[in-house]
């Protein structure tokens, strides 16, 4: 980053309520759709009664800019935030875990500038900035090489799932409409592939022919849900491995981010997206696919820890999770693919043919799950008997 972008995000960071003196801005994580950044502060308040506003102390905040041509409308995303957090802080609270590090807390902006409660600011026409505090003495992981750690993770998403789960699904809205139908994902795949945009379809035949083949499935999740077989309730839809906090010291999964996802949805997803991220051997954009592999020991692990703490999934629910899993690796791969046909406009990329080897290892997975669907079955079979 230069020192004008530094600048410039010290400027934007200053319109929301921290303490006046910066010290440093770094970008964190590794998403593919916003851009984050790290915000180190020092408090040089002298009032020291309060332990959080020593004087010399660091206080570290997380500025976030909302990709608003994936998030169209920032202001009832930051609402559902709001819906969110409150309820989660006031479900930790009850449960006797530390609001402050089981949910974000979102930085206002200065009540003096007549905007209380308003927790983002836009700039320079559509870009849109928030700011949360920085849970300190956590990480995230990026891979799961570890059953323990993926159980935890496990854990850590079926709390929030739980804690939601008295939320009515329509107190939030959708903030990407249609974001898991695979049915649309699909047609959005056929449309790139025959507008070949950039010349690229004819190096994906092999890829086409993988989702053709597998067409039928695409209505499964959809006609569960039309069907009443499936609730929907409010979920979070990005569980990636490293949208987790685990608390540095306990090794616990104390707080689910990256919340522009959460809307109501379906739980399986949830656990499908966590699977596709997390039970497997390879990064996300392994080239050498002969590495990469789903590993049902951290299979087993996740659902461990998921169906242990999301109490309340129906028996078609815990059913369906195989399938859940096999759709979704296909569904992230269609999405790649669609993104490489077009030229690489949605997902962040760092070098050429990245979504095309992210669409690849999702394809390669979804192989081996279909191919080892028996064992899911009977591994999730046998936790809940036990969770039970
Ligand atoms: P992105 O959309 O870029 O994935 P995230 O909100 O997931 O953004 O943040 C990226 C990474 O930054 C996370 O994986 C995590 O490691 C770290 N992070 C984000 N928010 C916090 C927070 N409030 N406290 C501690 N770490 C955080
Ligand atoms: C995106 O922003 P990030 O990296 O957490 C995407 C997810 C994909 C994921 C694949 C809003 O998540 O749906 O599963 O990339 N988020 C959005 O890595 O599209
Ligand atoms: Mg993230």
């Amino acid at each position: 980053m230069n020192d004008k972008f530094i600048d410039e995000l010290a400027r934007i960071a200053g319109n929301f309520e921290i303490p006046d003196k910066i010290i440093s801005i770094a970008p964190l994580g590794k998403g593919h759709i916003n851009d984050t950044f790290l915000v180190t502060c020092r408090i040089t308040c002298r009032d020291d009664a309060n332990a959080a506003y020593r004087r010399n102390a660091e206080r570290r905040f997380v500025l976030q800019r909302i990709n608003t041509q994936v998030f169209k409308s920032p202001e009832s995303l930051m609402h559902n935030m709001f819906v969110v957090t409150e309820h989660v802080s006031k479900a930790a609270a009850n449960a006797g875990r530390d609001p402050a590090r089981t949910s974000l807390t979102m930085i206002p902006l200065p009540k003096r500038r007549g905007t209380s409660g308003v927790c983002y600011i836009f700039k320079d026409g559509n870009d849109c900035w928030r700011m949360t505090g920085f849970i300190d003495g956590t990480h995230s992981c990026e891979t799961a090489d570890d059953t323990a750690v993926f159980k935890e993770i496990g854990a850590g998403y079926g709390r929030f799932l739980m804690m939601l789960s008295d939320l009515p699904a329509d107190s939030v809205s959708e903030t990407i409409k249609d974001f898991h139908n695979a049915r649309k994902r699909y047609a959005e795949l056929m449309t790139a592939f025959n507008s070949d945009v950039c010349g690229r379809a004819a190096g994906v035949a092999s890829e086409m022919e993988f989702v053709i083949k597998r067409e039928s499935l695409m209505d499964q999740l959809n006609d569960a849900v039309s069907g009443g077989r499936l609730p929907l309730r409010i979920t979070h839809n990005d569980t990636k491995i490293n949208n987790v906090l685990i608390d540095n010291e306990t090794g616990m999964a104390i707080c689910v981010i990256d919340l522009d996802t959460v809307m109501p949805g379906l739980a399986i997803n949830d656990f499908a997206d966590a699977i596709r991220s997390g039970a497997c051997t390879g990064r996300e954009d392994e080239q050498d696919l002969s590495r990469l592999h789903f590993d049902t020991d951290l299979f087993a692990a996740f659902a461990d820890g998921f169906l242990r703490e999301f109490t309340c999934m129906t028996e078609e629910e815990i059913r369906m999770l195989p399938d859940a899993c096999v759709l979704m690796a296909i569904e992230c791969g269609m999405r790649f693919l669609t993104d490489y046909l077009q030229g690489d406009t949605y997902f962040k990329t760092d070098r050429p043919g990245q979504n095309l080897d992210r669409c690849r290892a999702q394809f390669r997975l979804a192989e081996e799950m279909e191919s080892k669907k028996d064992e899911m079955r009977r591994i999730i079979r046998s936790i809940s008997l036990m969770a039970l």
